[in-house]
């Protein structure tokens, strides 16, 4: 398959006003009637052939204007010579016939459980007819659709139904990726809402039968979702349906369709029992993050995929300010944060590093990436920094007036803010263009009353880019007299050279620094600072983020001394953490953040950064030696903590309640390193929730423990598939190194493990790759499985393969016996006949 470029980029030869479509759904046989109205585009003046895409599709018959005609097909298009175009408008039928039941790449129309079902993003819609499937050609959409199934469902509001058929009609243009069809024996848990103008709007959440009663908390967050879009954003809803379906086939999360979300069932089935605190919180963000594409997404689009950020940057930007409205703000931040590097700084570190708009690609699919999603957020997030709250506001306002029914870009993006403010946002573009996480050195002076910061910017090389120009960077900061007190509060430093500083005059003694307050930008800050200081902050900072953020320094700066050099667990952070961890003045969440412990990537990610070469092994034990200390540090204060937190309050899924489960489980997981898991097991008998049934099984494993509790967990939920996965994802992170590999080779081999699911794919390749240590086991067995794995699944879902590929992206971090494995490993990949580009693509970008 060719390279895609982005400077190639040319406005498609026609348009189209109108799609009717006729599906008549059988599962190898279904046949596509497609009736399309059709002009020339005047933004083009060449006079052009009709170009449609189409993959796997088997033509019967094409008309054009009524006439039978004989179009030029190859496996990848349907082809009208512009001789053989009238001048003006025409109209193109065509009827094919596809096999959903044998599509198992689940792109496209495709079967789960006796469902139809699509997804067309981003070019699946050509596996479903003859169309230009590209995002900048906008049509209106009408759908009929036959089958004995009794919901059909498809995009926009009903336009009649009958004994085996159901028509839609969608208003509103929009691109083929947001086409939805879905027809099942399903149930709904239905809700009204009626929009701040008055529209009142049915909402459904389809289920297979039996699950109805696990859809509250999804519906409550849709609601919520669509009243906080309308007080924030100004964004009303716009059709009289809005229809959420749940199916366990799904290659991503969910899917925002037009008036027709598509989930996969993890991120809507909840309740006590199943679904654990993170789950609620991920539910409630998903169904914002689908909900609010309505507006950015759907009624703004992007005109090509280059221009991916412009919808999944800002969507999950306004999905974070949501969580953050409905939470904590400061523990959503820093879960934010903790997630922006585990995913998108570990990328950008690596042989995957790409733009957050990149200039190229393969496959498309590829570039579904943390790149795109959270550093697209970030740059937003900088941008409304700099430009202020307001101006922020007035520039949405004006993006989405000027904008809307429109397929837009980047550039257009910029041009509100510059409208809006007079600012020249030239500089500030480098965001989109290029890769990388910039390092931020920063020295200070302490002169005759003078405080001076200076910052130094680096921005490394990458892949295809290998000079890089300083960019803007808001820098948040405020400064701390050594008695704790605040002197300067927070204000934001704008850097746009290479170096530069800034002065602070009128203090009385040499401040504390606290530097990239809320994380104010998406950089690597590199400064040496004494544990003490780092302690100090943790003490005092009136920043919650850099608060938790001096903590998560001091540990990872132990946690890589311990693997590097041996070094002793640092009573400083034993002390700073113990201070916080019983201070119940702070919110137990918070406190339940500060004591997770850097993940063992994590350490290997910093000790990459300093010019050295991780050893998984040591960072490893190192973490477990930290844990340890921890539990004896923190005495007989965490039984008391543990107690008063175990509390027979009624369950409820509120952000306050989570926090305390999550620092009682934090304190459980602590404790059993000190009675070999006695009151764990306990805590697992009598647990009330998934979140303490996980929790306790969690401190069990990890101190080889649980095995009668796996077996009965297993007896219980052993027919719900999304609960097993957790059942299966805690035996591979728990695993010792050496077994991990084994332990996940079991688990995916064994009979009935439905493995060409991609939930249960993720999980199992997912968790040992998550296995930091297992997966680069010296062994080679880890990287060994996985490459076995992805070619297993490769010729049935190159898309999934191709994503849980990403386990290998930082294999050039290490030494070489690991290099020369996991070389040897991405090799063998490369060599298998009838690999799919979607794989390939990743594999060669791997290898360099
Ligand atoms: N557009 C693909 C799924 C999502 O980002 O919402
Ligand atoms: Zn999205």
């Amino acid at each position: 398959q060719k390279t895609v470029y982005l400077a190639d980029y040319l406005p498609y030869s026609h348009l189209i006003d109108k799609v009717d479509l006729t599906f008549r759904l059988h599962p190898t046989a279904t046949r596509v009637l497609a009736r399309l109205n059709i002009r020339p585009n005047p933004a083009r003046k060449d006079r052009d052939h009709l170009r449609l895409d189409g993959e796997g599709l088997k033509l019967v018959s094409c008309r054009l204007d009524g006439q039978a005609i004989t179009p030029t097909l190859d496996a990848r298009s349907l082809t009208i010579a512009a001789h053989e175009l009238p001048v003006g408008a025409f109209t193109l039928e065509t009827e094919v016939e596809i096999a959903p039941e044998g599509n198992t790449a689940l792109e496209g129309l495709y079967m789960s459980n006796g469902m139809y079902c699509t997804q067309c993003e981003a070019e699946g819609f050509r596996k479903i007819t003859y169309y230009p499937d590209r995002p900048d050609v906008m049509s209106r959409f009408k759908v009929r659709i036959e089958s004995d199934l009794p919901v059909l469902l498809s995009n926009g509001n009903p336009a009649g139904q009958g004994q085996g058929w159901a028509e839609w009609d969608d208003p509103w243009p929009k691109p083929a990726y947001l086409f939805a069809l879905v027809a099942g024996d399903l149930r709904a848990h239905s809700a009204k809402f009626v929009t701040a103008s008055g529209r009142p709007v049915d909402l459904n959440i389809w289920v297979r039968p039996g699950d109805e009663d696990r859809c509250a908390y999804a519906m409550d967050s849709l609601i919520r979702s669509m009243r906080w879009d309308e007080q924030v954003y100004g964004r009303e809803y716009d059709l009289d349906v809005f229809n959420i379906v749940a199916v366990d086939d799904f290659n991503m999360g969910a899917m925002e369709n037009k008036g027709l979300n598509i989930f996969n069932s993890r991120y809507v089935l909840a309740s006590p029992d199943t679904a654990t605190d993170d789950d609620y919180a991920r539910i409630e963000a998903i169904i914002a993050h689908e909900y609010f594409h309505n507006w950015t997404g759907n009624r703004i689009t992007c005109r090509d995929w280059f221009q991916l950020c412009l919808k999944e940057g800002l969507t999950v930007f306004r999905d974070h300010q949501f969580s953050a409205d409905m939470r904590s703000p400061a523990v959503r931040r820093i879960e934010d944060v903790v997630t922006l590097r585990s995913r998108q700084f570990r990328e950008d570190d690596g042989p995957l590093a790409h733009p957050v708009r990149p200039e190229s690609f393969v496959e498309i699919n590829n570039f579904y990436t943390a790149t795109v999603y959270e550093k697209g957020a970030e740059v937003i997030g900088m941008l409304k920094s700099l430009v202020g709250d307001q101006a922020y506001q007035r520039a949405l306002d004006l993006y989405f007036d000027r904008h809307d029914g429109e397929a837009a870009t980047i550039e257009d993006w910029l041009k509100v803010f510059e409208d809006v403010t007079g600012r020249d946002l030239s500089q500030f573009k480098l965001w989109y263009t290029e890769a990388g996480t910039p390092r931020l050195k920063v020295e200070e002076a302490w002169n005759d009353g003078i405080y001076t910061l200076t910052f130094t910017q680096k921005n490394p090389p990458t892949p295809g880019q290998p000079v890089k120009q300083p960019k803007v960077i808001p820098i948040k900061v405020g400064l701390l007299n050594p008695n704790g007190d605040e002197v300067v509060p927070t204000i934001m430093l704008e850097m746009t050279r290479a170096k530069q500083s800034f002065r602070f005059e009128g203090l009385a003694a040499k401040p504390v620094p606290s530097i990239l307050r809320g994380f104010s930008a998406p950089v690597v800050l590199e400064r040496k600072a004494p544990p003490e200081e780092r302690a100090f902050l943790l003490a005092h900072d009136t920043d919650a983020f850099n608060k938790w953020e001096a903590g998560r320094a001091l540990a990872k700066e132990v946690m890589a001394a311990m693997a590097l050099k041996g070094a002793p667990v640092s009573p400083a952070w034993l002390d700073a953490l113990a201070a916080v961890t019983f201070d119940d003045t702070l919110d137990p969440a918070f406190r339940a953040l500060c004591l997770r412990l850097p993940a063992e990537d994590d350490i290997a990610q910093t000790i990459h950064a300093m010019g050295r070469i991780p050893d998984p092994a040591r960072i490893h034990a190192a973490r477990r030696e930290m844990a340890g200390a921890l539990a004896i540090r923190l005495g007989e204060g965490l039984s008391r903590l543990y107690r008063d937190l175990d509390d027979n309050a009624p369950f409820s899924p509120s952000a306050a309640q989570a926090g305390r489960r999550a620092l009682k489980i934090a304190a459980l997981g602590l404790l059993s390193r000190r009675d070999g898991g006695r009151l764990a097991a306990s805590a697992f008998a009598r647990a009330r929730s998934m979140t303490e049934e996980v929790g306790a099984l969690s401190a069990l494993l990890e101190v080889g423990q649980g095995q009668a509790e796996l077996v009965s967990f297993a007896a219980r939920w052993g027919r719900d598939a999304n609960v097993m996965d957790k059942w299966h994802a805690l035996q591979i992170a728990h695993a010792e190194p050496a077994e991990a590999a084994a332990v996940a080779a079991r688990l995916i081999g064994a009979p009935g493990f439905d493995w060409k699911n991609p939930n249960r794919f993720r999980t199992v390749i997912g968790a040992l790759a998550a296995n930091h240590a297992g997966f680069h086991h010296r062994s080679g067995a880890g990287y060994r499985l996985v490459a076995d794995w992805l070619l297993k699944l490769d010729p049935l879902n190159p898309q999934t393969a191709a994503r849980v590929s990403t386990a290998f992206e930082t294999w050039p971090r290490y030494d070489a016996a690991r290099r020369k494995r996991a070389r040897a490993e991405l090799e063998r990949i490369l060599a298998a006949p009838d690999l799919s580009s979607d794989l390939r693509e990743m594999v060669e970008r791997m290898l360099g």
